[in-house]
């Protein structure tokens, strides 16, 4: 039992919107028009996204004149490319896949039946638009959207690992992986308390230890931050070289800035918006790291901050460390 929409005009979250205020049901788009072309494979990313379980096109197949019916795209969009193949009348052995036949491809071939979505955050990524499903055979397919007309730069960072992609310009791409099982915290675990690091450098904004009884060891640091690139860098003694799933402790808050963290120059998971209209204490996931032993700095670098954010500044309460 469901719910069934078509979203021809309304926002694109209406599916989840739903399931949260009116009970949750499974929701269905039975069937979707335009927009076409990438924005068609944007906007199904986010009905995905937004919690629908299916995914219909209105018209898998047209004739070249947009036949055989009259609906529904003669004069105002063209007839021939928007359906997912076009053939010759009377001759439905000779036809040619259009656009939206290899863009569904992107998400159909890979998410398979029974797959559950992937929660994620989007990181900094306005620009490329993602939805994540793991299959039932344990797999993760991540389908990212770039519907810009530059191409676009990203990372996919998961517990069991990370990479770096680039999609041309108004193109689909999808990464699928199997996880390794990394990032389940099963290795030692090593704490640093951000307070009391004695090796610590900042941008030259001052960086203060403060007494927060919802911090762990009763202390956080904060780093007065107050623009783009200031930067705070803890050298922490790292036990043995190997991969780390490395979890960063913060306290969100009004005045917070977005950071990257960054090994010798690498950066590692999303940028993260420490922005809250309230205080609250949260756990980053930055995903697995490699670091060397002994010696090694981990850097955060403020890339911005949120429209509503009064300032630049970021609070660290630790940095955790397993091994994998
Ligand atoms: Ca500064
Ligand atoms: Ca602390």
């Amino acid at each position: 039992m469901g719910e069934g929409w078509h979203p021809y005009s309304g926002e694109v979250y209406v599916p989840s919107w739903w399931i949260t205020n009116r009970g949750a049901k499974t929701q269905y788009i039975t069937e979707e028009g335009g927009p076409y072309g990438i924005l068609k494979a944007d906007k199904m990313a986010s009905l995905l996204r937004y919690r629908s379980s299916l995914y219909t096109m209105w018209v898998p197949v047209a004739n070249q004149n947009g036949g055989p019916n009259n609906a529904p795209f003669h004069g105002y969009e063209g007839p021939k490319s928007n359906a997912f193949m076009q053939t010759i009348q009377g001759n439905e052995s000779s036809y040619t896949l259009r656009a939206n036949y290899w863009m569904m491809g992107a998400f159909s071939r890979y998410i398979n039946r029974d797959a559950v979505r992937v929660s994620h955050n989007l990181g900094s990524a306005t620009n490329v638009n993602p939805v994540a499903f793991k299959n039932p055979d344990g797999k993760i397919a991540v389908v990212v959207v770039n519907s810009n007309t530059t191409s676009q730069n990203f990372y996919i960072s998961a517990a069991s690992g990370q990479i770096s992609a680039t999609l041309p310009a108004k193109t689909v791409g999808t990464y699928v992986w199997t996880p390794t099982g990394a990032g389940t915290g099963t290795g030692t675990v090593t704490n640093y308390e951000a307070e009391s690091q004695v090796n610590v450098v900042s941008s030259g904004d001052s960086t203060t230890a403060f007494a927060d009884t919802s911090c762990s060891n009763g202390q956080c640091l904060s780093l007065l931050a107050d623009g783009t690139n200031d930067n705070i860098a803890f050298t922490l003694n790292i036990p043995t070289t190997g991969t780390y799933d490395v979890k960063v402790g913060v306290k969100k808050g009004s005045s917070r800035g977005k950071l990257q963290m960054s090994v010798n120059n690498t950066n590692y998971g999303n940028v993260e918006d420490l922005y809250n209209s309230s205080f609250v204490y949260e756990e980053l996931n930055i995903g697995l790291v490699p670091l060397t032993s002994g010696n090694q700095q981990i850097k955060f670098t403020v890339t911005g901050k949120n429209n509503s954010s009064t300032d630049y500044d970021l609070v660290f309460d630790y940095i955790k460390i397993t091994k994998q």
